[in-house]
């Protein structure tokens, strides 16, 4: 099993609210088709919010610590949230993907993670559908933030109907999803080609490893950029994951990467 991630960054404008990226979705959502049908590769996909989600979550304020945020900001940004997927969807079904969607309110509740729907979207992509997630707001009881920078884990569970919410990134649910379903490989689509030496200048690190570290953060969204998405790489691959970032304007990388071992991008060794 392959879990794929499309940034946002690929799939919408983030430099323009609402703004859809429907080409670079159709490359994706072809070369992911491609894995299924002819790789026989079983895949899951989640997204992230772009020009939807984080449009909104910066108007009301909202942040991935859980807190008592205007619910009027939790539907804005469900809302958009589901709009943006319903294209996404739309286009894999026209590319052969079959999606099956998966908002993240059905394998997590709270800010607790459940292993039987996971191990039931694995069910699902095992079959030769296509489970599509994504980050979203989340209506979360808990009283405290259950870690020092308000993610979410596994470990905390502390769903006591306080009114609190809080934003899930996809790449958090990157790392969710690979802990309880030890995927081949963890795919992150983005708008450069990997990770470079240093944000403006600096040339592209093939394999990451210790210089992950002087990986400063890049675009400033709510939920922490290139700076979580390194943090959540690390972690992956420290679970013995294969952990690729890959420039998804450049779909056929990702087909070279999972059916020949081919990585033009920046890979993190599995390491468990
Ligand atoms: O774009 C956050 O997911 P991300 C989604 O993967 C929202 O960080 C709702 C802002």
């Amino acid at each position: 099993m392959i879990l794929v991630k499309l940034g946002g960054s690929v799939i919408t404008d983030k430099s323009v609210p609402l703004s859809f990226r429907r080409e670079a979705v159709s490359g994706l959502a072809g070369s992911i088709s491609g894995m299924m049908r002819e790789a026989g590769e079983s895949v899951i996909v989640v997204h992230g919010g772009g020009s939807f989600g984080h449009h909104y979550s910066t108007i009301y304020d909202m942040h991935t610590k859980p807190d008592t945020y205007d619910m009027e900001g939790v539907a804005a940004v469900k809302n958009s949230m589901v709009k943006l997927n319903g294209m996404i969807l739309g286009i894999f079904l026209d590319e052969g993907a079959l999606p099956h969607c998966c908002p993240p309110s059905v394998f997590i509740h709270g800010n607790c993670p459940v292993p039987d729907r996971m191990a039931e979207m694995a069910r699902v992509a095992d079959a030769g559908m296509c489970p599509v997630t994504f980050g979203d707001a989340i209506w979360c009881g808990s009283q405290d933030p259950p870690t020092k920078d308000g993610s979410p884990t596994a470990d905390d569970c502390h769903c006591m109907n306080r009114g609190m919410s809080y934003i899930l990134s996809g790449d958090r649910i990157m790392a969710i999803l690979s802990e309880a379903l030890r995927p081949r490989m963890a795919i992150f689509a983005m708008d450069v080609d990997g990770l470079y030496t240093s944000p403006d200048s600096g040339s592209l690190i093939p394999e990451a490893g210790g210089h992950a570290a002087i990986i400063s953060q890049r675009e400033g969204d709510v939920t922490g950029g290139m700076e979580r998405k390194v943090r959540e790489a690390a972690k992956i691959s420290k679970g013995g994951v294969d952990v690729f970032f890959v420039n998804g304007n450049k779909p056929g990388r990702i087909t070279a990467a999972v059916t020949q071992g081919s990585f033009e991008g920046t890979l993190f060794r599995g390491s468990a």
